[in-house]
């Protein structure tokens, strides 16, 4: 550079060069894949068009809002001005106007409505999964408010529950209420049953008043709760573990906005999720109403964990997937070494395997989808019964540990600028952390699993296995037979590895669960993307990432049974090794 280079670095002069900005586009008109889903199983005009619209709102203010809930993080007012306290929990501006605009989408409704029969769930769900990225988190309180419907619906939808039902379901901001989901106490969120200390005292008039320390309460603002207590006798006592604990339902606030019998000890300071206030509450003779009959709490709330989970799965493929728009768009912006990053093979092989994981997470959480669907419009036969048990851990399990590795792989393909605060992207790895260990831990989950499949003498397999092979039975086209191969010789190697593991000494599964869970959603996956890539309206790259995403270990239990991994006699070893 000469005397003229010179002056462009001179004084307030920083050069002509500025990084440009992934631009986002509409998620909708992005996603080929999700098109595809659409296309092949909800030809709906109307469908496509209210996705398209959302899209470009998402686009235009939505995403923006979403920035501002990050940036304007909740606060606790314990005290007004005069000393009287309050309690009150401020949130932005925009967090408010996500609840209206929540409504007015239908982002629960939908999924009540039923315009689209059996497949309402699966429209409700591909808008939240548009929504999720830009929502500032809005899809916790969503997911919650959606999960306290459907247990008052499966319950009965009458006194003293039928105004809030309306009220969740609603597309009407004014009437339109959020629910919270108070499980976790200080002595433990996964197990509830021993973990629960908060009592029930029952009054005259049929209802309760709740005392206890909630110890983890997400979007705090909500206007009603479902909660777990233990109801005490004449004597004032309770029946200890999971048999002692009954669901109650109950307003969070009275008709002045003012919580009652409830003290906000606290916000939590988190990692990620700071959009949304999450609580620490003590319940200090809390009104409630039991819903559940006395000793079935964790079962009737199970209705609440159920849709929760399948929540937790859309936010987590809809991470992966707008991580992945970002990023590709980056990359026909960014050059390297003399050329753009598109056209960097190792870079393009890396972006193309978050696609591939992105593909068989979206096709595995809209089959979930798929099959709520079926059950609540009264679709569903035993095998999609078993099925819908079986797969909602699993895939809430297994997309939320992939949603970190994939948004993590994506902040890097942006470079020191994925680490960068105010680009948004550092948000969503913290964001995505979450994912694996609210709404069960991931080995709790994989227990979750083990429990069904043991309750349900072998029908929940037995489904897992005859869907699986009828998805790769009608699989044709010549271009899929390795994909087809590597599917069929992993499922032949998890069912021999089955039969053997009854013969095995207990603990021997325990130790199994978490690889166990892994197979049976990387078996699952490689037979959806099979199916989907079979479709007479599917691209190459859908046969692609069939073919791709075959080529991993898809048993991975039958792999580690044989370097005897679930060998009781490893277990001082890792013990030993843990503690060195
Ligand atoms: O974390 C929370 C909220 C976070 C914010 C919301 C985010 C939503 C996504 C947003 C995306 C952005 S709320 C806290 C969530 N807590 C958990 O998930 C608890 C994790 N722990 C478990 O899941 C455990 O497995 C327990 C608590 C369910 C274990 O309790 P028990 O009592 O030992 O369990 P049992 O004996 O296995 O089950 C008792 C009954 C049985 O029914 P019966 O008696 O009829 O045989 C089970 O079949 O409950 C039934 N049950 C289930 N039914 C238990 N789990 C299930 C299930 N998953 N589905 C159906
Ligand atoms: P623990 O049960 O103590 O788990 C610790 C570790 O032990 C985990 O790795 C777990 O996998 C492992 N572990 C536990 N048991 C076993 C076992 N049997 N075998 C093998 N491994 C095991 N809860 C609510 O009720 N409502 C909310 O709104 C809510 N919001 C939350 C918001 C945030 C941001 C977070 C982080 C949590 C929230 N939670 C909420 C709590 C959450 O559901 C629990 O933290 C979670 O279920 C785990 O429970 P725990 O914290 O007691 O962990």
């Amino acid at each position: 550079p000469g005397a003229e280079g010179q002056a462009e670095f001179s004084r307030a002069m920083i050069g002509g060069f500025f990084q440009e900005r992934p631009m986002l586009k509409n998620p909708f008109l992005e996603d080929a894949l999700l098109q595809g889903y659409l296309r092949r199983h909800l030809p709906s005009e109307a469908v496509y068009s209210d996705l398209r619209v959302f899209g470009d709102r998402l686009v235009r203010e939505v995403d923006g809002w979403g920035r501002e809930c990050e940036i304007t993080p909740p606060r606790l007012v314990t005290y007004d001005p005069w000393g009287c306290r309050v309690d009150r929990i401020v949130t932005s501006p925009a967090w408010q106007r996500m609840k209206d605009l929540s409504a007015q989408e239908g982002l629960v409704a939908i999924g009540y409505e039923r315009s689209y029969g059996e497949w309402s769930r699966v429209y409700q769900m591909c808008k939240l999964y548009l929504y999720s990225p830009s929502s500032g988190l809005y899809t916790c309180p969503l997911a919650m408010t959606d999960g306290a419907a459907k247990v008052i619906q499966s319950l009965g939808v009458s006194w003293p529950v039928a105004d809030a039902f309306s009220r969740l379901t609603s597309r009407d901001p004014e009437h339109f209420w959020t629910s919270g989901q108070w499980m976790t106490e200080r002595r433990g969120g996964s197990d509830v049953g021993n973990g629960t200390e908060t009592v029930a005292l029952p009054q005259s008039d049929g209802t309760y008043r709740l005392s206890g320390f909630k110890w983890f309460t997400s979007a705090t603002d909500a206007d009603m709760t479902l909660t777990l207590a233990r109801v005490t006798d004449v004597d004032g006592q309770t029946t200890s573990g999971s048999r002692g604990l009954s669901m109650f339902y109950a307003a969070v606030r009275d008709e002045q906005g003012m919580v009652q019998g409830i003290e906000v000890q606290r916000l939590k300071d988190k990692l990620g999720t700071r959009q949304m206030p999450t609580a620490e509450l003590l319940l200090d003779g809390l009104p409630a109403h039991r819903l559940s009959e006395e000793g079935r709490g964790v079962a009737c709330i199970a209705n609440m964990l159920t849709v929760t989970r399948i929540h937790n799965s859309v936010s987590a493929v809809a991470g992966m997937r707008r991580v992945l728009q970002l990023a590709r768009d980056y990359a026909t912006r960014r050059s390297t070494f003399g050329k753009l990053l598109r056209d960097h093979p190792l870079h393009m092989q890396t972006l193309a395997r978050m696609e591939v994981e992105t593909r068989g997470a979206f096709l595995l959480v809209m089959d979930v989808c798929r099959l709520i669907g079926r059950e609540e419009t009264g679709h569903a036969s035993q095998l999609e019964t078993h099925l819908l048990r079986l797969l909602t851990p699993v895939a809430k399990l297994y997309t939320g540990k992939q949603a970190v590795a994939v948004i993590s792989e994506g902040l890097e393909s942006f470079g020191g600028q994925g680490y960068i605060e105010d680009t948004g992207l550092p948000a969503m790895l913290r964001d995505a952390q979450v994912l694996s260990i609210w709404e069960g831990t991931t080995n709790v989950l994989s227990l979750d699993v083990l429990r069904c499949v043991s309750r349900s003498s072998g029908l929940v397999l037995q489904a897992y296995f005859t869907h699986t092979q009828s998805l790769l039975a009608a699989a044709s086209l010549p271009s899929l037979s390795v994909a087809v191969r590597s599917v069929d010789s992993a499922l032949s190697g998890l069912r021999e590895f089955l039969q053997a593991a009854a013969l095995k000494p207990p603990g021997f599964m325990e130790l199994a669960a978490r690889d166990l869970a892994y197979s049976l959603a990387r078996i699952y996956m490689g037979a959806l993307l099979i199916d989907h890539a079979s479709w007479e309206g599917a691209s190459h790259s859908d046969a692609y990432a069939a073919l791709r995403w075959c080529e991993q270990d898809l048993c991975p239990v039958v792999s580690k049974a044989a370097m005897g991994c679930y060998n009781m006699k490893t277990l001082p070893l890792d013990a030993a090794l843990v503690y060195e």
